[in-house]
């Protein structure tokens, strides 16, 4: 599997047939940015590809964050057409980690905002720690979650629930996120990446064809989501007064005022 060559990227390759790739841009709170997609992008096609690792572990390096969401910075640039595009990027990518023939685990360690609550969504299973705030404060920002998160969310916790986290853009701590089933479960943080170690050695366990066929029965029993549509919406809103003013807003450390255009 390739493990070197990757700016913001970590990967570490123990001989049990666990990989951990960590997110690694911990003074952007791990943020990504297009070479953090791209290297995912990379990793996770190698994952697949390899046969000495059967369960990848997923986390965010420091100790603030998993991932506080796609670069603000870079978002801000984005047209209608740029932002259709980049959100069908972001879902593509986010499609190769769901639809993976090995289960990859996330290691929820901090903040997981926006593109990194979609991130951690994308992923078989979710273990938080207990100072993890998971949320999806895209509309903060004037534009809604763009990554696939208006379409697993519902799936993992229900409409309301799910309307509540996207309408509001308030995030959840990580016990309120156990208990409506946004994470598997909460561990104390020093015990969270064991946790998820072990539970990739039981499924090791397991036959490898058995675990890709079920994760395929499993996500084919929830494949309908619209994710185009998601995509289309999203690149609307980049054309909008209101974006350009959440994203400048974020950027320049003050509060936002939209007016609904
Ligand atoms: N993008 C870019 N930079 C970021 C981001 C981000 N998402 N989050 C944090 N940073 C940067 C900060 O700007 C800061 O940089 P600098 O030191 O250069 O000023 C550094 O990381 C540290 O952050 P803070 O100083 O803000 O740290 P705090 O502890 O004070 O606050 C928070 C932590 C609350 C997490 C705060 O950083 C925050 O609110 N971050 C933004 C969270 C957010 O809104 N995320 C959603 C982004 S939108 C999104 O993810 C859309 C996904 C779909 C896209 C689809 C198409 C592209």
């Amino acid at each position: 599997m390739k493990t070197d060559s990757f700016d913001h990227i970590l990967i570490e390759t123990p001989e049990d047939g666990i990989v951990t790739l960590t997110i690694n841009r911990p003074d952007k709170l791990n943020a990504l940015n297009s070479t953090v997609l791209n290297e995912l992008e990379q990793a996770i096609s190698s994952f697949e590809k390899s046969r000495d690792f059967g369960v990848m572990i997923i986390t965010g390096a420091g100790e603030k964050a998993f991932v506080a969401g796609a670069d603000i910075k870079e978002l801000s640039a984005l047209d209608r057409t740029r932002g259709e595009k980049a959100s069908a990027r972001g879902q593509h990518i986010f499609s190769l980690i769901e639809n993976s023939s090995k289960p990859i685990i996330a290691v929820v360690n901090g903040y997981a905002l926006g593109g990194g609550a979609e991130l951690a969504m994308a992923c078989h299973l979710r273990y938080a720690s207990e100072k993890a705030l998971i949320g999806l404060p895209e509309v903060t920002l004037g534009i809604i979650p763009g990554y696939g998160g208006t379409q697993r969310l519902p799936l993992l916790v229900g409409k309301a629930n799910a309307l509540e986290m996207i309408l509001t853009g308030q995030p959840v701590k990580a016990e309120k996120a156990e208990a409506i089933g946004l994470v598997n479960k909460v561990l104390p943080a020093n015990e969270v990446m064991d946790q998820a170690k072990k539970t990739a050695s039981k499924i090791l366990n397991n036959g490898p064809l058995a675990l890709s066929k079920a994760i395929q029965a499993v996500n084919s029993a929830t494949a309908d989501g619209n994710f185009a549509k998601e995509a289309a919406l999203f690149g609307q809103l980049c054309d909008s007064d209101d974006f350009k003013e959440g994203t400048s807003a974020f950027l320049e450390k003050r509060k936002a005022e939209f007016r609904g255009n």
